[in-house]
């Protein structure tokens, strides 16, 4: 199995706070972490990594700075219980029937942006795979040690997509190539990018930020509520946000 991030207690809020106490250190040599660089409290990460970014269209959010996804050595694992296991490489994804949305992805930081996403269905890579019934969760891994955990039934939600595209081009890099999850009823962080696995439980597996920040497993954008990184802490009563609704059949 992948090493997890499990051991290694990690929280956000810590995070922003301790850049000014490294600072007066001066700078450090990154430290390690399951062998490759740990540059998650170094400000000098080297332009050639994926990191946080706020640029004006979509900020990039990316816990654990990383270079990316060589797309040559790739593969997506989808198994766990399930009677057919299958490994796919990228051209395999395009053999999916595709769906295009408009949709927003809330962080929450309190920033929101939107872009159109192209992908398939949840359900056309289930019935490939054939999990078994009492599989009723579902853990994804990221090719950046990030992960997270759902219930079969919110990925077959409507608007719940697998995304190769973001406004017309392949995902970039940055946005989580070549495959990520956008379920815009979930906050940002449950929108998984570089997914490499794809695994059916029967129990329920726990995600990144719930292990490393204040942030739940479920992560259900609550109507008219915000819940900040700043601000003390504490949910924020404001508009905004995508809500799922049950009734809501827009494709
Ligand atoms: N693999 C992976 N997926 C991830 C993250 C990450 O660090 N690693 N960050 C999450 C968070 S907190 C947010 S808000 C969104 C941001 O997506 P973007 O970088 O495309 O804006 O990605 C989510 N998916
Ligand atoms: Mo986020």
């Amino acid at each position: 199995m992948k090493k997890s991030l499990d051991g290694i207690k990690f929280d956000r809020r810590r995070f922003l706070g301790m850049s000014s106490s490294l600072a007066v250190l001066g700078p450090l040599a990154p430290g390690r972490a399951w062998g490759k660089p740990d540059y998650r409290n170094d400000k000098n990460i080297p332009e050639s990594y994926i990191q946080n970014r706020d640029i004006p269209d979509f900020h990039i959010r990316s816990a654990n700075p990383f270079l990316g996804v060589d797309v040559a050595s790739w593969t997506l694992s989808v198994g766990g219980l399930a009677r057919k296991p299958l490994r796919m490489v990228y051209e395999d994804l395009f053999g999916f029937k595709t769906y295009s949305q408009v949709s927003r992805l809330k962080c929450v930081e309190c920033w929101s942006a939107k872009a159109k996403w192209e992908g398939f269905r949840f359900r056309e890579l289930m019935d490939r795979v054939q999990p078994d019934p009492s599989a009723k969760y579902v853990g994804f891994q990221s090719a950046d040690s990030y992960y997270e955990s759902y219930l079969v039934e919110e990925l077959l939600m409507p608007r719940v997509l697998m995304v190769l595209r973001m406004n017309d081009q392949p995902l970039s890099q940055e946005h989580g190539f070549p495959l990520r999850l956008i379920a815009p009823f979930k906050y940002g962080y449950k929108n998984a990018k570089y997914i490499t696995a794809i695994k059916f439980a029967d129990s329920r597996g726990r995600n990144y930020w719930a292990n490393n920040g204040p942030y739940s497993v479920d992560g259900t954008i609550q109507p008219g509520i915000d819940h900040p990184l700043d601000f003390g802490k504490k949910p924020l009563p404001i508009n905004g946000g995508e809500v799922f609704h049950p009734f809501d059949e827009r494709p």
